[in-house]
């Protein structure tokens, strides 16, 4: 039944052909080497997801200030890129496609993460509520550093050298991380923004540094390799904007000017009851962006599927449910049951949890 959903459908996301409209979320699984390099296991993991219609990496740090949580891999030195060229290998290599996530958290860090032990970087001084997670455990949030006007182009920089970076490590695009409360998304919003110069105030301004960001990260890729993630009512690491659905209609329709690959929305915020979130009409913001829509935040089969079929969204991108089905692609075609997840391993470990989950036997 619905196995001739256009869910199962190629789909040509400019000029990537996706075997399907299935994607794999980017997903954060904290397993990286010393020196931030991808885990030796990655190639296994990425390779044996490569069904789906295009993978999205890991969010990956552009440089060493980027970086919030213990063992995120980077894209910022050789042997990561080395790390990650064994990934895109891999994954080709089993037919699939992959995207690298580019990253920068800003203030959600911690000193003992950053280069220097220094304070976190952000737009303004404002502490978030709650706790940083560090190498000995969670420990509260210190108020970060504001940037200087003239720190910022050395941040567009960063991206562009890690654009360039996953250029060189095989990758078929970019996705840059708008989303979750981290650096361009604290740009963006109003409660983590009160700057007075070029980047802050009017909503423009407040999207002033995201756009710098997408055209130095174009300069590499060119537009149709390139995605954007956004979150407009995700209240996760203590953000929130005044008026949602004015700034992110704003940044769609900027979006849509530059003939971005896809725009990637988290319909809401991953295990919040929507009741508590700011109203948003996602219809809205895809007309804004008329690109193709990549539709995120618990979907299951048949949400995905209704999505798909009354044209409400192009894609749809799976987070957990890839992580304990690597052939989830396969069980939604054949409406075949899912493993289920094991949060414990979400977030550390080894090949426990990452490389171990089992495909359907094969008949
Ligand atoms: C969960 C844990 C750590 C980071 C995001 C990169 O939310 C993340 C993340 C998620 O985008």
């Amino acid at each position: 039944m619905h196995h001739d959903s256009a869910l199962f459908q190629p789909f040509d996301l400019g000029p990537t052909r996706l075997t399907s409209r299935i994607v794999m979320a980017p997903l954060t699984r904290n397993r990286a080497r010393d020196g931030n390099v991808p885990s030796p296991f990655a190639p296994t993991y990425y390779g044996q997801r490569a069904g789906a219609g295009l993978l999205i990496t890991e969010a990956t740090q552009v440089c060493p200030e980027g970086q919030g949580y213990p063992r995120t891999p980077g894209i910022h030195s050789a042997e990561q890129v080395a790390g990650w060229k064994k990934v895109t290998e891999s994954v080709h290599d089993h037919g699939g496609r992959i995207f690298l996530q580019l990253w920068h958290v800003g203030r959600i860090s911690h000193s003992s993460l950053q280069p220097g032990g220094k304070l976190p970087v952000a737009p303004s001084a404002i502490r978030p509520a709650g706790k940083a997670v560090t190498l000995s455990g969670l420990v509260p949030f210190e108020t970060p550093r504001a940037l200087a006007s003239d720190e910022l182009p050395g941040i567009v920089e960063s991206y562009r050298a890690g654009a360039r970076n996953a250029l060189e490590a095989g990758f078929d695009g970019v996705e840059v991380h708008g989303a979750n409360g981290y650096l361009l998304d604290q740009f963006l919003r109003s409660s983590t923004n009160r700057r007075t110069d070029q980047y802050g105030g009017t909503v423009d301004r407040r999207a002033r540094l995201l756009f710098e960001v997408i055209e130095a990260v174009i300069s590499v890729w060119g537009a149709n390799r390139v995605g954007l993630r956004l979150s407009p009512v995700s209240r996760f690491n203590d953000i929130r904007d005044d008026d949602p659905q004015a700034t992110y209609d704003h940044v769609a329709r900027r979006a849509a000017a530059l003939g971005l690959a896809y725009l990637h929305v988290i319909e809401g915020e991953a295990g919040a009851d929507a009741a508590l979130l700011q109203p948003f009409d996602y219809g809205r913001l895809r007309l804004a962006f008329a690109g193709p829509y990549m539709a995120n935040c618990g979907y299951d089969r048949a949400r995905a599927i209704a999505a798909i079929d009354s044209g409400a969204a192009d894609l749809i991108s799976f987070g957990k449910d890839f992580i304990s089905n690597p052939d989830l692609v396969e069980r939604l075609k054949r409406n075949a049951p899912l493993n289920a997840w094991n949060a414990d391993t979400f977030y550390a470990g080894e090949e426990k949890g990452y490389t171990d989950y089992p495909a359907l036997a094969t008949a």
